[in-house]
């Protein structure tokens, strides 16, 4: 929960400031994208400043529909010497800096850095950090600013916070507390339909689910099915969105499976691994690839060999599925 100290100082820096940037990690999600745009959009209503939103790498096509989605610039087109008085990170995540890419050349430029998240995080870079490991999104976090402070708001901005939070939800699958559920009623009782949003964010690319069903068609099972490995390779990577989240999905419905794992080969020797758990926990996993995450979905980026974090990962599991 976020304090009225820490409110205070935000309050007083973005009142104080002429160039505000934000941005989340690379590659942004729903939750990352959405909460960005619509705390920017709070900053624009409330303090009438003008705020420059920056990415890096891709956008999820499923996110197309999201409102305001076009005014998130590409980090690359933002001259490299403008001044930056206030840089917002969100959702960054554990490794801070490597998880942002392009955009940390500001973070480190900025006079002020205020971190919002739901990660966990020991290694803070924000002088001011607004974190909640209990918020199930960041826009969980950026819902309970705006109430705390009693800013302005509208149907815009409660749309982007429900795509955010049915985003890192899995659509109310994993919720940490009651809180985020409380958000969603009111975000409801304002006028946003799940329904209308959950459609936009399930319209992907032909290719995307194709080849997203042909790695579940080709999945390798073990420990007598409790542990599924798919694999998409830097052939078909470029089919995704860069989460796999349809193969996830269509595991996490098969009998039996408890622990879901999609090697993703983003380019030789460069493994995306993303772990879904049954009701068990893979953050520890995540954990000892060198990642990070939530209890039942983490992840991490290992630079080897297909090969080699398949039998790493084999190797934790063997030991986890004793337990
Ligand atoms: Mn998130």
């Amino acid at each position: 929960m976020i304090t009225q100290e820490q409110l205070d100082i935000f309050n007083e820096k973005i009142r104080a400031a002429n160039s505000i940037f934000l941005f989340a990690h690379k590659n942004p999600d729903g939750d990352a994208m959405c909460s960005v745009l619509a705390l920017a959009r709070l900053i624009e209503l409330n303090y009438g400043k003008d705020v420059t939103c920056i990415y890096d790498g891709n956008i999820p096509d499923n996110l197309d529909d999201a409102p305001l989605r076009k005014r998130l610039r590409f980090f690359e087109k933002i001259e490299d010497d403008v001044p930056v008085d206030v840089a917002i990170v969100m959702d960054a995540d554990y490794r801070v800096t490597r998880n942002i890419g392009g955009p940390v050349k500001f973070m480190e430029r900025a006079k002020f850095v205020v971190e919002i998240d739901h990660h966990q995080n020991d290694a803070k870079d924000g002088l001011l950090c607004i974190d909640d490991e209990t918020a199930a999104a960041t826009a969980e976090i950026v819902y309970d600013m705006m109430k705390r402070a009693g800013w302005e708001w509208d149907f815009v901005i409660g749309r982007l916070l429900m795509t955010a939070i049915l985003t890192d939800t899995g659509c109310f699958k994993y919720e940490k507390n009651g809180n985020v559920l409380r958000v969603a009623a009111d975000l409801v009782d304002s006028g946003v339909e799940i329904q209308r949003i959950i459609s936009g964010l399930s319209n992907k690319p032909r290719k995307t689910v194709v080849t997203e069903a042909a790695s579940v068609g080709a999945t390798e099972f073990y420990f007598k099915n409790r542990l599924a490995i798919a694999v998409i390779d830097s052939q078909q990577y470029k089919n995704i969105d860069g989460r796999g989240e349809t193969a996830l999905n269509l595991l996490a419905q098969m009998h039996g499976v408890e622990y879901i794992v999609l090697l993703k080969e983003q380019k030789p020797n460069k493994i995306g691994i993303s772990l879904r758990g049954r009701g068990r926990p893979v953050n520890t996993i995540a954990m000892a690839l060198g990642g990070g995450g939530h209890e039942f979905a983490a992840g991490a980026v290992v630079d080897d060999s297909l090969e080699n974090v398949k039998k790493k990962v084999l190797d934790l599991f063997a030991k986890e599925v004793r337990k």
